[in-house]
């Protein structure tokens, strides 16, 4: 079961922004900017490698509810980031698939 899995499930706490039937938003531990908010579906989905045709609504809803989420944390006007790493070379560390919301400051391009 991964960290994300225990979070899902109140095992472990966490700073939770955003609930829904199909997904969960909460603070990320280890910010990298001033809001920074990972995005995750109920499904055990372990990385954008593994997404097939079947999770298109769930995938959709997700990226609907980002915009929402950080509207409600006032990132839309200045604008944030959406990344969701995948895999070794993505630098993906959680087995579990998430979209990181990243806002607050001015991110650089392009990545490391
Ligand atoms: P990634 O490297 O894309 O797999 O991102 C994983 C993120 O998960 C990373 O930014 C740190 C965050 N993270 C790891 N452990 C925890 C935790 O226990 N709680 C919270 N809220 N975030 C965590």
């Amino acid at each position: 079961m991964t960290l994300f899995k225990k979070i899902i499930d109140r095992q472990i706490p966490a700073n939770i922004v955003y609930e829904d039937d199909l997904c969960l938003a909460f603070r990320d531990i280890s910010p990298q900017a001033p809001t920074h908010i990972l995005l995750i579906p109920k499904q055990e989905i372990r990385s954008m490698a593994d997404v097939r045709s079947g999770d298109q609504t769930l995938l959709g809803h997700m990226m609907v509810r980002a915009s929402e989420i950080a509207a409600t944390e006032g990132l839309s006007k200045d604008g944030y980031r959406l990344v969701i790493n995948t895999n070794e070379n993505g630098g993906q560390s959680v087995y579990h698939l998430h979209i990181h919301i990243l806002g607050g400051r001015a991110l650089t391009w392009p990545p490391g």
